[in-house]
């Protein structure tokens, strides 16, 4: 996304300190924990029951736009174990390049204060409160769109979203009947469908709700803030805008699908979304929403009898989780 809110209402400040953090991608083991309960029955004897809990096993990959690969881009991302498992993905306002600032310092900063605040007390495993305290801990100057998952262990995915980054859940509903049954010979491998999805939130088209240094932007009280109920065997993605707006939710589950773990799914969507970015005949997400708000082909191509058509060029971040039991 390229447009920070209200730019020329800013006030810039010399930035005497810009905290640089570079995160890198953590694919992380969950954790094997069987927790025994024990109920008293009816006849007050002490049966135990074994409760499963889940956690996220994790695959990512980042791509960045093809002109800033030695820069590598200015989306953020960070992955940890810590309870059922905490995803963010921060993405950077490219148009602060203008104004001479690094885009990339804004969101690499906030996700390194955000992931030292997922164990804090007073943010008590809350997206939105961990949105606010790594906020406040930022000092670089710039913007960005986040968007933060927080997996509790009896399946709870609590979601908070400021901006156009996504999050989608799919659950292959065959399955889940499965399990409801105990029907193991039905874990085939199906394709599934949606059952959850954040939606962009934004001032005008390409110009996202966004966290800032300056106090024009958003903060975490316009977070689009979510609780989904997740069970063994669903997948969540999350991505940047650059994921979501080159590919459709239908390639991303056929995509999902086909690969053979998390680490191979988040590798092909990114590369699935990349190669979208890159082909200027291809009717995008993107494309399709721009036509919608009216936006038109350039001139030779109306000539031409040619529609709006392409991927749009952005960093890439694709974030796969399986919720497994722990
Ligand atoms: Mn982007």
């Amino acid at each position: 996304m390229a447009i920070p809110i209200l730019r020329a209402a800013m006030i810039f400040h010399s930035q005497s300190q810009a905290l640089i953090h570079s995160l890198s991608a953590i694919d992380e083991t969950p954790k094997r924990r069987k927790r025994v309960v024990f109920s008293s029955s009816s006849s007050s004897e002490l049966n135990p029951v074994i409760r499963s809990e889940v956690s996220f096993c994790v695959g990512t990959c980042l791509i960045p736009h093809p002109k800033k690969v030695s820069t590598g881009g200015e989306d953020a991302f960070f992955v940890s174990n810590y309870n059922g498992g905490v995803i963010a993905v921060a993405d950077g306002v490219s148009g602060w390049a203008e104004e001479d600032v690094d885009p990339s310092l804004f969101p690499r900063e906030l996700l390194a204060n955000a992931s030292n605040f997922v164990g804090d007390e007073e943010v008590n495993y809350d997206p939105q409160i961990l949105i606010r305290k790594a906020h406040a801990a930022t000092s670089s100057t710039g913007s960005a769109t986040v968007i933060v998952a927080m997996l509790e262990r009896n399946g709870t995915l609590k979601i908070a979203n400021v901006g156009d980054c996504g999050l989608r859940v799919i659950r292959n509903e065959l399955n889940y009947f499965s399990q409801c049954w105990k029907l193991e010979f039905l874990y085939v491998p199906f394709p599934g469908h949606v059952i959850f999805t954040t939606s962009p939130q934004e001032h005008y088209f390409d110009c996202p709700f966004q966290l800032s240094s300056e106090r024009v932007g958003q903060t975490y009280l316009d977070a689009a803030v979510s609780n989904v109920e997740l069970i063994e065997g669903d997948t969540i993605v999350m991505g940047s805008d650059g994921l979501f707006d080159n590919v459709f939710d239908q390639e991303i589950i056929t995509t999902i699908v086909r690969s053979k773990d998390v680490a191979e799914a988040a590798k092909a969507l990114a590369n699935l979304a990349s190669s979208h970015a890159m082909d200027s005949n291809f009717d995008s997400p993107y494309s399709l929403e721009a036509r919608s708000r009216g936006f038109e082909a350039p001139l030779w191509k109306k000539i031409l009898g040619m529609k709006l058509t392409g991927g749009k060029l952005d960093d890439i971040t694709a974030i796969v989780g399986k919720v497994v039991s722990s």
